[in-house]
């Protein structure tokens, strides 16, 4: 266990509707620290169904004069949200540390990185508006404009509380559209922040409104009839259920769901490299990153020295208070959230698997009071385990061997999901193969599994995700519709 430390300050959670901040009408919401779960980090009410109703009223209302608002004002809002964040990137990572459990350096660079998402959609504010086409016929030529498609309901998880709202709502404001967010349950502290950033940014009431609810309030709201679109970040079931509840209203839905990725080492790998970033992907946030590793496929010929380094580095991970210094995992999210985790290892154990590090909870010791689980590496007798199947949202890898690198490829894409996968060689002509053969939205030639970029897609294939995917340009397909203008003068025909 690493050193103590000194509670965070419990912090007064509201809700902001139409540029209000005002205390929610529901349940009691308490907010604890994963690590120590008598700590409180955050104290208030859940917004319920009436909330949520005013809240998409007062973006209805907003939304024509920010509609008409011009792109430098937008992008101002945001560039100025931008500096907010990054001037609080110590205090709200170490929040965001305390109330998620992912390690303080993770948590402040976390918010550094929501800060460059929102100036890089500042940024994007200010690009070309749309497109200009000849035409067939004399005298005219045909423009593609771009409009925002309205009221977005935007819905995000527990994992990311700063940086996965910040890269929906800022091309979402970007592009002319106004929001109602519904962030977990289970970080509130964090959505406030994000929200008093770009509040204090001088962001006109009612096009951003914050609602923090629970599933019912989210399902309220994508239901409801002034929702336009719906951009949504979770569990696979979750996202198809509103995927199909938004169908059902004609409405255009982005879901980024599961993942189940699988980090690949072939023989000619860099082997300290490949164990330092299959390490990074499978462990950091406490392997609840939907890009996590949580397949390991290991060619023969270097399977035995990797998956010995490999459990030999997991085993000498620091666990411990996720804002203690020195530590290097923190503790899964909930106590739900590790007993699931412990299920799905004890059944993989029951079927045969066997442990090369972890596998158990911490009994007992200072570790005994937060939801602490040991970084844990199953070889697996067969492919068909859940483990190898299901998304488990843990700090738990499966690994199994190849005889080559086409079996090994073969295995990468033996999975309903396809969000990421990596692939270790130093072979140029196996990447180039990998590039080919991986049905991923991903793909990281010698570097861990996870990660995103602002100005690059994100998102993934098969049941990882449901229409346009997200970030970088990508982002304009689902923030706004186009018109196609057909524009002909008056001169001769
Ligand atoms: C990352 O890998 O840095 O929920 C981001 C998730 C993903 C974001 C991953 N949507 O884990």
């Amino acid at each position: 266990m690493t050193a103590t430390t000194t509670p965070t300050p419990t912090v007064a959670l509201q809700n902001l509707i139409d540029g209000r901040w005002q205390d929610g009408h529901g349940e009691d919401l308490v907010s604890t620290n994963p690590s120590r779960p008598d700590q409180a980090v955050g104290t208030g009410a859940l917004a319920g169904t009436d909330e949520v109703d005013q809240a998409v009223a007062a973006a209805t209302r907003a939304a024509a004069s920010w509609r008409r608002t011009p792109h430098h004002e937008r992008a101002g809002v945001l560039s100025r949200a931008a500096a907010i964040v990054e001037q609080n990137a110590q205090t709200w990572g170490h929040e965001l540390a305390a109330e998620e459990g992912k390690t303080r350096p993770e948590g402040i660079g976390e918010v550094l990185r929501a800060a460059q998402i929102l100036r890089f959609f500042a940024g994007e504010a200010d690009r070309e508006a749309g497109e200009t086409y000849a035409s067939p016929r004399r005298g005219e030529r045909i423009l593609v404009t771009r409009r925002p498609v309205g009221v977005v309901a935007v819905i995000t998880p527990f994992n990311f509380p700063i940086a996965i709202p910040a890269w929906k709502i800022a091309p979402a404001l970007s592009y002319g559209n106004t929001v109602v967010w519904k962030p977990a349950s289970l970080v509130p502290v964090l959505a406030l922040r994000l929200a008093q950033a770009l509040h204090d940014a001088g962001l006109p009431p009612g096009v951003l409104n914050l609602v923090l609810g629970g599933g019912a309030t989210g399902g309220h709201l994508v239901d409801h009839p002034g929702v336009h679109a719906v951009t949504f970040t979770g569990s696979t079931g979750v996202g198809r259920s509103i995927a199909a509840a938004c169908a059902a209203r004609g409405v255009p839905i982005q879901a980024e769901m599961g993942g189940k990725n699988a980090a690949v080492v072939l023989d000619d790998a860099d082997l300290d490299l490949a164990v330092e970033q299959v390490l990074l992907g499978a462990f950091r946030s406490t392997g609840q990153k939907c890009t996590a590793t949580s397949r390991l496929i290991v060619t023969d010929g270097i399977a035995d020295a990797f998956v010995d380094a490999f459990a030999r580095r997991a085993r000498s991970l620091v666990v411990g208070d996720a804002v203690a210094e020195g530590t290097q995992m923190g503790p899964l999210v909930s106590a739900d959230a590790r007993a699931t985790v412990h299920s799905g290892v004890e059944a993989a154990l029951a079927q045969g698997a066997v442990p090369l590090a972890g596998g158990s909870a911490f009994p007992g010791g200072s570790l005994a009071d937060g939801w602490f689980m040991a970084p844990t590496v199953l070889e697996l007798p067969s492919t068909d385990l859940e483990l190898w199947r299901e998304e488990l949202f843990g700090p738990v890898v499966g690994v199994v061997r190849a005889r080559d690198t086409a079996e090994a490829f073969e295995l990468a894409n033996d999975s309903a999901f396809g969000l990421s996968a990596a692939v270790f060689t130093n072979d140029l002509a196996r990447a180039l193969d990998a590039v080919d053969e991986i049905d991923v939205g991903m793909l990281h030639v010698n570097s861990e599994t996870a990660g995103a970029d602002p100005h690059v897609p994100f998102g993934g294939t098969k049941q990882s995700g449901y229409g346009p995917k997200e970030q970088g340009r990508a982002s304009r397909e689902f923030f706004t519709h186009t018109t196609t203008v057909y524009l002909r003068g008056g001169g001769p025909a």
